[in-house]
């Protein structure tokens, strides 16, 4: 992908000034947000982005083999009907690439990147209650003020560099997956080992063994995965695709987790084994995430679940020769989807190739990073020239704790949040009003193809501000009571499904070393959870206190 195409931004920085709305981030969230609030409501607004062009996570996942697990006819803004059908995807999944291209083309026809700055870090967001007002301090040393303050930075857009000791002595180089140089990486005649085995080290090992001389993968904890099944979108499909624009947005937004796909309305224990069999075969065969909607109860019954992942695991087990690395890749502790669900081109098959082999530390941990690469806990040492840390992100809370954003009574959002965050609906919490979060904790977010709940998100805060403004409510902010009632429905509906049973989850922040342990997704569906914020905003925004 030509550079420019994500580098088109004015230079002239962020400029202290005067908005209605501050939006932090120019990912899908930010852009849309942006033309909400300037082109509907007509607001004044600057949008602040760390990055050097739009595209969000995006813009900073740019290593080998970085794919969209969603399918890219859902993949994409569905508000505008000519907006959605004038684009023509030409894969199954999107690459990051083909995204990056479809995002600058968006905030192109919308005009986006003038209100849009660039290489612009947020360091600071601070309530002034005298004047109402939030002041967002950048790193340049500008200050903006404005009525509202919207966070659009993603769910996984802070990296997780696991603290290993003595990384700083590597003679090699390393990398995180999440923070690819835009020049690429060489992995020619180089010896490469990758930590992780995620959604993102599974994408990554394929392609990395096809162009290094060796890939050593180490894996802490096995994981399932189906073939993605990716491949060139005819002709018949793309105008399938514009002819049923509103059939499928219909779905994405009428199921649990806003994917085109319709999660079957039978039991496991419906049909035979050998039917199961049949079933789980045609799934496999079909791939993507839509294996997961073979049965309704494989998210809430442990048994039925069992059966997808002892299928998943004889898999594993049938594709990859060495019997000793296929028993390490099928031992797999939690079930099946209960980790956010990887799905893959040819991951198990890379571990047939004469230069791939696979260290399991769980059994034997690493213990240090050499100068010459990663050594074990029994002392062996593998010699490595490349790192690559596929070891993901301090999730959904991390992006937001390090805008260092401080409230009423000078409480700082870490503080409120140090034992895991509350929030209403995701979407605000108790002492900082009017700052909304898109795809915050407590939202369905990355239980959900994120476009879907990103848009539904968008629009209700617009909704919202223009409601506020012809009532001239200044102030917005949840009522204690309310996020204790939210919070309690996240956890019981998390505690409806076998999603905790993944003890080591980025869902419950278990990834990050100290992180407070809370379920933060909202597990009870997208669609219902679309159905709860319409009816706030119905009851005049029912727990929120709003004054003028
Ligand atoms: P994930 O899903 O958090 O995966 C990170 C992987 O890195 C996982 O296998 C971890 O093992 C492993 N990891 C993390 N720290 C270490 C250390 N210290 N040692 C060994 N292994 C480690 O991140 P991804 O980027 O793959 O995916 C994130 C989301 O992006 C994905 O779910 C999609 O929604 C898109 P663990 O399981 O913690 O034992």
């Amino acid at each position: 992908m030509p550079d420019s195409l994500t580098r088109e931004a004015p230079r002239s920085g962020a400029g202290s000034g005067t908005y209605d709305a501050v939006i932090i981030g120019a990912g899908f969230s930010g852009m849309y947000q942006l033309h909400l609030l300037r082109d509907r409501l007509g607001l004044s607004v600057r949008v602040l982005e760390q990055g050097g062009g739009v595209g969000g996570t995006w813009y900073w996942n740019r290593y080998p083999g970085a794919r969209c697990d969603s399918e890219s006819h859902s993949y994409c803004f569905t508000f505008s009907p000519e907006l959605y059908r004038e684009w023509e995807w030409t894969e199954r999944y999107p690459g990051q690439p083909e995204i990056m291209r479809y995002m600058n083309w968006v905030a192109d026809r919308l005009d986006l990147k003038r209100d849009i700055a660039f290489d612009t870090r947020v360091t600071g967001a601070r309530y002034d209650e005298a004047s109402n007002r939030w002041q967002v301090a950048t790193e340049a040393g500008e200050t903006l003020t404005a009525t509202w303050l919207i966070t659009a930075v993603g769910c996984l857009s802070t990296a997780n560099v696991p603290k290993i000791p003595g990384l700083e002595d590597f003679k090699g180089r390393w990398y995180h997956t999440g923070q690819w140089p835009h020049e690429g990486v060489d992995f020619t005649g180089q010896r490469v080992g990758q930590v992780g085995t995620g959604s993102t080290g599974i994408q990554a090992v394929p392609v990395i063994a096809a162009a290094a001389k060796h890939l050593t993968v180490f894996q802490r904890t096995a994981n399932y995965s189906v073939p993605a099944r990716n491949g060139p979108l005819d002709a018949e499909f793309k105008d399938w695709v514009r002819q049923n624009y509103e059939a499928i947005r219909t779905t994405t937004q009428s199921t649990p987790n806003g994917h085109p796909f319709v999660i079957a309305d039978r039991s496991t224990w419906d049909v035979t084994e050998e039917e199961r069999r049949a079933l789980y075969e045609a799934a496999w065969e079909k791939g993507g995430l839509q294996f997961r909607a073979t049965f309704r109860d494989l998210l809430q019954d442990k048994a039925a679940n069992d059966t997808a992942a002892e299928f998943l695991k004889a898999k594993i087990r049938s594709i990859v020769k060495d019997p000793a690395t296929a028993a390490k890749l099928a031992d797999i502790d939690h079930p099946y989807a209960a980790k956010r669900p990887p799905i893959d081109t040819d991951y198990f098959e890379a571990f047939n190739r004469d230069n791939v082999a696979l260290v399991d530390v769980r059994a034997n941990p690493i213990e240090r990073i050499t100068p010459d690469g990663i050594q074990l806990r029994d002392g062996t040492e593998h010699k490595l020239d490349i790192i690559v840390f596929a070891t993901g992100f301090d999730a959904m809370t991390g992006p937001l704790l390090r805008l260092n954003i401080t409230g009423r009574d000078g409480l700082a959002l870490k503080e409120a949040w140090a034992a895991g965050p509350r929030t209403y609906l995701g979407l605000q919490a108790v002492g900082f009003p009017n700052l909304f979060t898109i795809t915050g904790p407590g939202s369905p977010s990355v239980l959900c193809n994120m476009p879907v709940c990103i848009e539904q998100h968008a629009e209700w805060i617009a909704d919202c501000i223009a409601a506020l403004r012809e009532k001239g409510v200044a102030r917005m902010e949840p009522e204690p009571a309310a996020v204790d009632r939210w919070v309690e429905h996240v956890n019981e509906a998390a505690n409806a499904t076998l999603l905790p049973q993944a003890g080591h989850s980025w869902y419950l922040g278990a990834n990050v070393p100290g992180k407070p342990r809370v379920f933060m997704p909202y597990a009870g569906g997208m669609a219902r959870y679309r159905e709860i914020c319409n009816e706030v905003a119905a009851k005049g925004y029912e727990g929120f206190v709003l004054n003028k």
